[in-house]
């Protein structure tokens, strides 16, 4: 995949304007003691039960970046990065209504720590982007049923209303849902998420549904009360690679492994209903979920785009009638902690040909796409006590990191038109079932101490934001 225009440039220069920064999500980072104390939320509780963490640490204290988020914030300007990625601790802003008359304002502790954090990076010039749902339920939503039920549909949309009212002034990008697909997946396949069900894609599959419903009446919402909102969604977009591209099942598989879980998502928002590959569309409670949804089509202002690695796949004799077949590593590459291979050429083909469809927003104008999380975890022991700088030398995320620049900035001069890209993460922090040690950090936590260090990662990050171009030969 030489591209003849970038081959022979010495310098990578990105777009005027574009937005350099980092993402993070708040259960993964908070250590929100209001939450953790009184479990509020399904994470919280999932994390404590034995078996359910990898590592068996806890988010208990995450960051702590309830109380240090300050001082996060100094380090992020540091680094020359102008954007930063948070998600909403909806289980802390909304508790258990009990009125019976209908929620009328989100919990007011936890609105003025959101104001304080958001208002200091509007202050700072650092372009805030938020997200309402990346993967925690209040608890009381968890136990009625989660996203299977249409009671959470609704409250999500009266969340989304309430934020837009309270904190909407702060916030410049709206993320309704992260990556809705591996959620669904993660919950109601694999099992290893709450709430922890296995096996069972019709209730995945209703569970994107009523996320699609959720999705499409928070954007509404959010419009009501701004109309000129930036509101999307991040898809994770992962390519999909036959084991042996000569034999026809394992294409199969591959096919229906890309409809469902790259393009399920946002090809119905731009359709306005969900579509199914043949043959899932011969049972009656998919076909049920194939009815148009109301309010849905054209609910997208920007992509979102979450990119990681690719998938190879193929069929299984062990399993000859699932149509999504199995994953393989492809033995030849360099793979993270996380199992996932360093593949950048992906991202450059889900810029210029997988999201091919999703580029014209419905009043007809292009479709603005933000990179929303890319990153590389190494792998550390979850209680990191030493402060030796093994852990600073981060070579492998270094490699990652500028490769995957070059595949964007290849990927912007054939057409592209990406306004920014989110680095994941900024902070090391709690990998959901992985726990505390697969570390994604740009900074590296020692989480005893919480002491906060540059990785090497950080400093070239930083050079590469504040030049705006990337040195093509020494990748700095
Ligand atoms: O840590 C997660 C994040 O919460 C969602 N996207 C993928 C990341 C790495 O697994």
């Amino acid at each position: 995949m030489e591209d003849p225009n970038v081959k022979d440039e010495t310098t990578l220069t990105f777009p005027e304007g574009f937005l350099w920064g980092a993402a993070t999500s708040h259960f993964q980072v908070e250590g929100h003691p209001v939450e953790m104390k009184r479990r509020l939320s399904d994470w919280s509780t999932w994390a404590s039960v034995a078996g359910n963490i990898a590592d068996s640490t806890t988010a208990d204290a995450a960051c702590d970046f309830t109380s240090r988020y300050l001082d996060d914030i100094e380090l992020l300007s540091g680094l020359n990065l102008g954007a930063l990625r948070i998600s909403l601790n909806w289980a802390v802003l909304c508790p258990r209504d009990r009125s019976g008359q209908g929620r009328k304002r989100l919990n007011q502790d936890g609105v003025r720590y959101y104001k304080k954090l958001l208002s200091t990076l509007r202050e700072r010039g650092i372009t805030t982007f938020v997200t309402l749902f990346h993967f925690c339920l209040p608890q009381w939503l968890a136990d009625d049923g989660g996203w299977l039920a249409p009671r959470t549909v609704q409250e999500f949309g009266r969340f989304a209303e309430l934020v837009a009212s309270e904190l909407g002034q702060y916030i410049d990008y709206w993320i309704t849902i992260n990556e809705p697909l591996p959620y669904a997946y993660q919950g109601y396949v694999e099992g290893s998420w709450p709430p922890g069900q296995k096996h069972h894609y019709v209730n995945a599959f209703k569970c994107v549904h009523n996320m699609l419903e959720g999705h499409a009446l928070a954007y509404h919402a959010i419009h009501k009360v701004h109309p000129q909102a930036q509101v999307s969604f991040t898809n994770h977009w992962r390519p999909f690679s036959p084991v042996n591209k000569w034999n026809p099942l394992d294409n199969l598989v591959t096919h229906m492994r890309n409809r469902v879980f790259n393009h399920m998502f946002p090809n119905a928002i731009k359709t306005g209903r969900m579509h199914f590959p043949f043959p899932l569309t011969l049972r009656t409670a998919i076909k049920e979920l194939c009815l148009p949804i109301e309010g849905l089509k054209g609910t997208m202002d920007y992509s979102g785009v979450n990119y990681y690695t690719r998938d190879m796949s193929h069929h299984s004799l062990e399993a000859p009638f699932d149509v999504f077949g199995r994953s393989s590593r492809n033995a030849d590459s360099e793979i993270s902690c996380m199992g996932w291979e360093s593949y950048p050429d992906g991202l450059y083909e889900v810029l210029t040909q997988e999201m091919a469809n999703y580029t014209t927003r419905e009043d007809g104008r292009e479709c603005p796409i933000i990179i929303t999380e890319n990153g590389f975890a190494d792998l550390f022991p979850g209680h990191l006590t030493e402060d030796g700088d093994w852990s600073l030398t981060d070579d492998y995320r270094i490699k990652y990191l500028i490769s995957h620049l070059k595949a964007m900035h290849k990927a912007i001069k054939k057409g592209a038109n990406v306004k920014g890209y989110l680095y994941w993460s900024l902070l090391d922090n709690f990998e959901w079932a992985e726990g505390l040690k697969a570390r994604f950090g740009l900074v590296r936590v020692a989480f005893p101490t919480q002491k906060r260090t540059l990785r090497k990662s950080a400093l070239v990050y930083a050079k590469i934001a504040s030049s705006n171009a990337l040195d093509n030969k020494t990748g700095s």
